[in-house]
C-alpha cells in the first residue's frame, strides 16, 4: 500500500442525519466514506446507494464489524454489497467457517474485506491487544485487502504494519473526537485515517476535511 500516504475516509454513522449534501460538499476533498451500523440500520442498507450516487469518487466501506458465521455474515454483507466497495469484519471469529467464507464471497463479487486488527478505544488494552498475536496469525493466513488498526495507540498500528508489512492496507480510526491527531496514525504505518465528529460534526465540514488534510500534511513532513 502507502500509494495514497495521506489518506483521508469520512465516517457517516448518525441515523438522525441525512449526510446527501455533506457528501456532495467533501465529494473529492477525502478519499472515501465509511458508513457504520446505525446509519444503515437507520436509513436502510439501500441509503448506502443512495449516498454513493451523490459521489462516484473514493473508496466507499461499510462498517458492518461482522462477527459470526461465514453463512450469516454472508446474508448480513448481501444487503450492501452492491453498494460498496468493502465491508469491515472482526479478526477474532477466525478463518475457517468465518473469515475465509466471507472473504471468498466478497472477492466473488469484486469487493474487498477489511478485518479489524485492533481498536481504538481503551477497552481494547483489556482484550484486543492480548489476542493480537492470535489475530495477526489469522490475518496473515486469510490476506485480507485491508485491516483496521487503532491511530490512538499509534505503536499497536505501527507493530501491524511491521508484521503484516506493505501490501496490506490500514485504516486508522480514533483521529479527532476520540484524542488521536490528524497524521499520527499515518505516521506510524496507515494508509488511511478515518475521522467521523471532528468532520461531520463541524458547522463547515468541508473546511474541517480540509484542515484535517493539511494537519497530516504537516505532521508527515516534520
Ligand atoms: O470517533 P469518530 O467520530 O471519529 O468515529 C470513528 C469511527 O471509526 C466510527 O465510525 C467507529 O465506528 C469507527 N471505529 C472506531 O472508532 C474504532 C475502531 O477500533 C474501529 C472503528
Amino acid at each position: 500500500m502507502g500509494s495514497n500516504p495521506m489518506g483521508l475516509i469520512v465516517a457517516l454513522d448518525s441515523p438522525d442525519r441525512g449526510f446527501e449534501g455533506l457528501v456532495e460538499d467533501l465529494c473529492g476533498v477525502v478519499d472515501g466514506f465509511k458508513l457504520g451500523l446505525p446509519l444503515l440500520m437507520g436509513r436502510g442498507p439501500g441509503y448506502a446507494a443512495e449516498l454513493r450516487s451523490r459521489c462516484r469518487e473514493g473508496i466507499w466501506i461499510a462498517d458492518l464489524k461482522l462477527a459470526d458465521i461465514g453463512h450469516v455474515m454472508k446474508l448480513t454483507t448481501s444487503l450492501v454489497v452492491d453498494h460498496v466497495d468493502a465491508v469491515i469484519a472482526h479478526g477474532f471469529v477466525g478463518v475457517k467457517g468465518a473469515l475465509g467464507e466471507l472473504k471468498e464471497f466478497l472477492e466473488s463479487r469484486g469487493r474487498k474485506l477489511i478485518v479489524v486488527a485492533s481498536m481504538s478505544h481503551p477497552g481494547a488494552e483489556e482484550v484486543y491487544d492480548k489476542a493480537l498475536p492470535l489475530i495477526l496469525d489469522a490475518i496473515e493466513e486469510l490476506g485480507p485487502w485491508g485491516v483496521v488498526a487503532p491511530a490512538t495507540r499509534p505503536h499497536v498500528t505501527t507493530s501491524i504494519r511491521e508484521r503484516l508489512g506493505p501490501r496490506v492496507a490500514i485504516v486508522s480510526p480514533g483521529v479527532g473526537a476520540q484524542g488521536a491527531e490528524p497524521g499520527a496514525a499515518l505516521c506510524a504505518g496507515a494508509d488511511y485515517e478515518i475521522v467521523g465528529r471532528l468532520i461531520v460534526s463541524s458547522p463547515d465540514p468541508r473546511s474541517a476535511a480540509l484542515a484535517v488534510r493539511e494537519a497530516q500534511r504537516r505532521r508527515l513532513a516534520s
